[in-house]
């Protein structure tokens, strides 16, 4: 007879390499009690909106969906066919699935209100559906970003009032990133952050990177120097002392940047790095949103070990104004940003 026994007391840690969300969350609910089903059941559309946009991704080349679908975002910004795929699939995934009260994405001018005749629960999502999607059309990495809050109203359907939480109250946050494998990252108020990556034979999220925790110090620094002439004198002088060597390590930080957040993000938070995104003179708050990409990498960032600042305060600390808000932003490994933040003081 096989010794089942020994099978399940390998996966009593939510850590184990090989095991699938649904098996991690049921371990972590047993530890924590945030993780109830409600939470799970966000996850999980999360989850299935992202595998449906990894497949769409992966065979845009094939099937003509590439490109311009002709009109402009709230942003101003022309708005891609995956844009446009992406942001009706993680909408209808999660405004049928009886979890969401409200949600907010990059892609609408205002909140949006769950399907017609569907239950609201209570939490409350901000996306930006496909992050960096001018690279979709040269094959260069994009991904989904994903904030989750709890509603702040009693009951119905959610308002304006429960989006505009500051990061601080997240309950989770992450991002599902398309690249040479589809991966989702993801943070949960003091449990860590966890990688799992798309089996596409199995069609399965598994755990490959548990217990992320970012390196200390930068190797890399990714920002887009092309904008040099027009940040402050006292971002260019920051950029150039990092990059020269006269940062906290010591020595010369390279320079990658892929024009992705959610890619540079990423390497920069396995791997060690800094990434910045400073006032510009056409863009005196940044171009990154508060809501839907800063406060959710600022919450994976800290939950791993490092850090997110504005310059002159703390990314999560920020209370929102309104749901298109841009913010300056420096992330990374934590001894850069604290030099970030140092600097800043002395301005
Ligand atoms: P998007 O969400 O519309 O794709 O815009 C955000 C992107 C980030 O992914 C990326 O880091 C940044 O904009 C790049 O901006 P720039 O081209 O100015 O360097
Ligand atoms: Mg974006």
């Amino acid at each position: 007879m096989s010794d089942l026994h020994g099978a399940y007391a390998k996966h009593e840690d939510p850590n184990t390499v090989g095991i699938t969300f649904p098996e991690h969350m049921n371990l972590l609910q047993k530890a924590f009690p945030f993780a109830t089903g409600e939470f799970s059941g966000v996850m999980r559309e999360l989850m299935l909106a992202g595998k449906i946009i990894s497949s769409k991704v992966r065979r845009a080349g094939l099937v003509h969906e590439m490109g311009l679908t002709g009109r402009v975002n709230v942003q101003g910004e022309q708005v891609q066919f995956l844009d446009e795929f992406s942001n009706e699939t993680i909408v209808r995934m999660l405004g049928t699935s009886g979890h969401v009260c409200v949600m907010s994405s990059e892609e609408n001018a205002d909140p949006i209100p769950v399907a017609p005749g569907y239950p609201c629960g209570k939490y409350v999502v901000t996306i930006d559906p496909l992050d960096g999607s001018t690279n979709i059309d040269v094959n260069v990495s994009t991904g989904t970003i994903f904030s989750v809050h709890e509603r702040v109203t009693a009951s119905g359907p959610g308002t304006l009032e429960d989006v505009l939480q500051p990061g601080s109250t997240q309950v989770a946050a992450g991002y599902i990133i398309y690249g040479s494998s589809t991966m989702m990252v993801y943070a949960a108020r003091d449990c860590g952050v966890y990688g799992f990556t798309l089996d596409p034979t199995i069609g399965e999220f598994l755990l490959s990177h548990p217990n992320i925790k970012t390196p200390e110090h930068s190797t890399v620094y990714s920002a887009n120097e092309g904008n040099t002439s027009s940040w402050s004198p006292e971002d260019r002088e920051l950029v150039r002392a990092l990059r020269d060597g006269e940062g906290p390590g010591g020595t010369p930080l390279t320079a990658r940047y892929v024009g992705s957040l959610v890619s540079d993000f990423h390497r920069n938070l396995l791997r060690g790095g800094i990434y910045f995104y400073p006032a510009t003179q056409a863009k005196p708050n940044g171009k990154l949103r508060l809501l839907s990409e800063c406060n959710p990498l600022a919450f994976v960032a800290e939950q791993a070990g490092g850090m997110a600042t504005n310059g002159a305060e703390r990314i999560l600390d920020i209370v929102p104004k309104e749901l298109h808000q841009r913010v300056p932003l420096y992330i990374g490994s934590r001894a850069e940003v604290q030099y970030v933040v140092d600097a800043f003081r002395r301005r």
